[in-house]
């Protein structure tokens, strides 16, 4: 019998001896010119895939990241959302969610061209959309595809990993404001930003940076199993678009449109709209 543990403790982790144990069916495992990838085929989970021994996505709870990641923000815009950037996101989850707003286009920059095709052969109820003919797959360094870019974007998302490895400059202010200016004035960024519980530091400094940025800075909350402590958060910011100030009315209308044409979501709705931004105190107390 196999068993695989992601093993918490790493650089920006405050959880020092725990870890998350899978009981796998089978594994395969090979390393890119920027990571170690792992595909386990799992009891519970599905296929699960690994990048440098932290878990992205499982085949059973990633529709939660997916969804959070992405509808928050859309259903912020009250206009058509046009241009969407993502940064990341190789496995495509972020991209197959976008679509379902029907935007005008969908570039998408990921620095490992490997997951993107091992994605695309290995986890197709997760990729699918990556053939889509709306969405331009760009394979480079997202870091470096902002740094010239002006008020091209409605929506930028970023779906890294931590803060190890090929994502560590995704989490700094100097990106953050090339991303800024990347944006259309009434833009909305979105990062996925670690879990508050087990990587709180981590957290708790991609507020604060975006806070120098942007006027409008919302963390946000997802309840994600297979991710250290199952506590994630996901921070939006804008210098125009408040997700909180959303007309619950207008929000429900829109959502129910959107419904009917994509069928039901499996997390996201109205409720977990703005209850999502709703943030428990030790989060954000003083030691
Ligand atoms: N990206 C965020 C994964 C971070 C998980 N961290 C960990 N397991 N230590 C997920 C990418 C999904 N498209």
């Amino acid at each position: 019998m196999l068993w695989f543990t992601e093993y918490y403790g790493g650089e920006g982790m405050d959880l020092k001896g725990t870890g998350l144990t899978f009981k796998v069916r089978s594994a395969f495992s090979k390393k890119t010119r920027y990571q170690e990838l792992l595909l386990l085929d799992t009891e519970d989970w599905g296929k699960v895939l690994v990048l440098d021994g932290a878990v992205q996505t499982t085949e059973r709870d990633e529709f939660i990241y997916h969804e959070m990641i992405v509808h928050p923000a859309c259903f912020t815009f009250v206009r058509k959302i046009e241009k969407v950037l993502v940064i990341g996101g190789g496995d495509g989850g972020t991209v197959r969610e976008l679509l379902k707003h029907n935007p005008l286009s969908v570039d998408m920059v990921e620095i490992d061209r490997e997951v993107v095709e091992f994605s695309k052969k290995e986890l197709p109820s997760i990729s699918f959309s990556l053939g889509d003919e709306r969405v331009n797959l760009i394979f480079g360094d997202g870091r470096e595809f902002v740094r010239d870019k002006e008020g091209v974007y409605d929506l930028i998302i970023v779906d890294c990993s931590d803060p190890v490895g090929p994502s560590k400059v995704l989490y700094e202010e100097s990106f953050y404001r090339d991303c800024k200016k990347a944006l259309k004035d009434d833009g909305i960024f979105v990062t996925q930003s670690e879990s508050p519980f087990a990587q709180r530091r981590v957290h708790r400094q991609v507020v604060k940076e975006l806070e120098k940025v942007f006027k409008i800075v919302r963390p946000y909350l997802a309840f994600i199993p297979t991710y250290p402590s199952g506590m994630w958060s996901f921070t939006m910011a804008s210098d125009r678009l408040d997700p909180l100030g959303a007309a619950p009315s207008a929000l429900g209308r829109l959502y129910r449109e959107f419904v009917e044409k994509n069928g039901n979501l499996k997390y996201y709705n109205p409720e977990i709209h703005y209850g999502a931004f709703a943030i428990p105190n030790f989060v954000y107390m003083e030691e």
